[in-house]
């Protein structure tokens, strides 16, 4: 029944789906029944909602390396309520990991490898960040703003 075109935009509106959801968005689509003339323009809107992302919900990247045995880091500064990823690089021998325990990350990077950490920075306040597995060497300062 379907055109070849109704099969892009069904994955097209998935994507946009995923893409509102990672904004902790309610966009109450009504299961696309006009999308196949409205696609391009949905498509826009997206975008916009994307980068409007607002009320705080900014991004933060933050790049981490670890060694034997210790982060490049000691602080870390970020905004409460925005969305972070934290780039792990290990650089030692042995396995590190990234553990943020008020913001939910617990997160393990093999020897040699990289390893994402994503979270929502928690309330403004103080914060330790670890690895978990070196904790007395390897921790630092996460200053939520
Ligand atoms: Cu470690």
């Amino acid at each position: 029944m379907r055109r070849r075109g109704g099969m892009v935009i069904g994955v097209l509106v998935g994507v946009l789906a995923l893409a509102a959801a990672g904004c902790g968005g309610g966009t109450d689509d009504g299961g696309g029944a006009s999308a196949t003339t409205a696609a391009p323009t949905t498509t826009a809107a997206a975008e916009t909602t994307t980068t409007a992302c607002g009320d705080g919900g900014s991004e933060t990247e933050i790049q981490l390396v670890a060694s034997d045995f210790k982060f490049d880091k000691t602080s870390l500064d970020m905004q409460s309520g925005s969305q972070v990823k934290v780039e792990l690089r290990n650089q030692g021998q042995a396995e590190h990991n990234f553990t943020f325990t008020e913001a939910g990350a617990n997160q393990d990077v093999e020897a040699g490898e990289d390893a994402t950490a994503t979270f929502t920075a928690p309330a403004a306040g103080s914060y330790q960040f670890t690895c978990k597995y070196h904790p007395s060497q390897m921790k630092g300062t996460v200053t939520v703003t």
